[in-house]
């Protein structure tokens, strides 16, 4: 019998309001993205999508890591016909077709494919001691689950490329600065910080909320009028749910609505 004691690289905990919390566990190695752990991660967001008792998803690490990247352990095994077949591929496009809403708490090392993931969460909190990087330049390669792409969009094309062309870090500070993340809290702090904005999305109507992810991911996609577009027909399309009426409804008769995803 083999003595080594092997841990779940992800820990999935459920909550009771919706909140469904992926807890990435590779301490040892500053949670790096090895194969079993992006499959888990997709697969997680993948249920999470298909089960109606989600409402909203929220990947974290632990208070001193969020995740230093893809394991190069694993990238260094692979010639160009390894990178070409990576199956990375779909683990990656599985988490970025989450209709429901991903929230990353992220705290201490968010390196290259970490700040990779961080990015493909529809708002990112961070800690005071959260860095984010896209290092590959130093390795000789370059970012490649979209760091160039959603980088420009998170921050602008100069700090994007400063940071993928030096690979050098930016604190948290910066992060808030330049738009990458929305909220700087003490890293003790930052999960229930978390906790309370995925609280407060899983209590309202579903339908609205998938469609403003919807919309607002259209805005970044295409022209401004295919955006304006969409949220025109989306926003005619929820005058015919359930939870349009109940939430005008209560708010004439001064109480809180009871929204029920239809
Ligand atoms: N991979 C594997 N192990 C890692 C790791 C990583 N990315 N990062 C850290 N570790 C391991 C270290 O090797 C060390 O293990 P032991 O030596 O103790 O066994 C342990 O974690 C602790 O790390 P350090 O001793 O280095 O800790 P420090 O605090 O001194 O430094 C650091 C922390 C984050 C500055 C440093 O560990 C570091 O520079 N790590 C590498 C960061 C990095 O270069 N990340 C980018 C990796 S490339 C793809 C899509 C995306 C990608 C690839 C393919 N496709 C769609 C095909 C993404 C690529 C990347 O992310």
């Amino acid at each position: 019998m083999s003595s080594i004691k092997s841990e779940p690289v992800l820990l999935i905990n459920k909550l009771s309001n919706g909140v469904c919390v992926l807890t990435l566990n590779r301490p040892d190695h500053l949670n790096a993205l090895n194969n079993a752990l992006l499959s888990a991660i997709s697969n997680h967001v993948s249920l999470a999508n298909e089960d109606e008792d989600v409402a909203v998803i929220l990947i974290t690490g632990n208070e001193k890591t969020f995740a230093a990247g893809a394991d190069i352990n694993e990238m260094s095994a692979l010639d160009m016909q390894g990178v070409l077949l990576d199956k990375r591929v779909s683990y990656w496009q599985q988490i970025a077709a989450s209709k429901k809403p991903i929230i990353a708490v992220v705290n201490g090392y968010a390196f290259g494919g970490g700040c990779e993931l961080a990015m493909h969460a529809d708002i990112i909190i961070a800690g005071d001691n959260a860095k984010f990087a896209q290092p590959e330049i130093k390795l000789g390669v370059m970012p490649g689950a979209g760091g160039t792409q959603r980088l420009l969009h998170a921050v602008g094309k100069s700090m994007a490329m400063q940071m993928a062309l030096t690979g050098e870090a930016i604190d948290a500070k910066q992060a808030l600065k330049s738009g990458l993340i929305s909220e700087i809290c003490l890293p003790e702090l930052s999960l229930e910080r978390g906790l309370t904005l995925a609280n407060t999305i899983a209590q309202q109507a579903q339908l609205a909320v998938a469609m403003i992810k919807k919309s607002i991911q259209t805005a970044q996609d295409t022209d401004l009028n295919t955006g304006l577009a969409f949220e025109r027909q989306s926003f005619c399309l929820l005058a015919a749910t359930e939870d349009r009426k109940e939430g005008l409804t209560a708010f004439k008769e001064k109480r809180q609505p009871e929204f029920k995803g239809r």
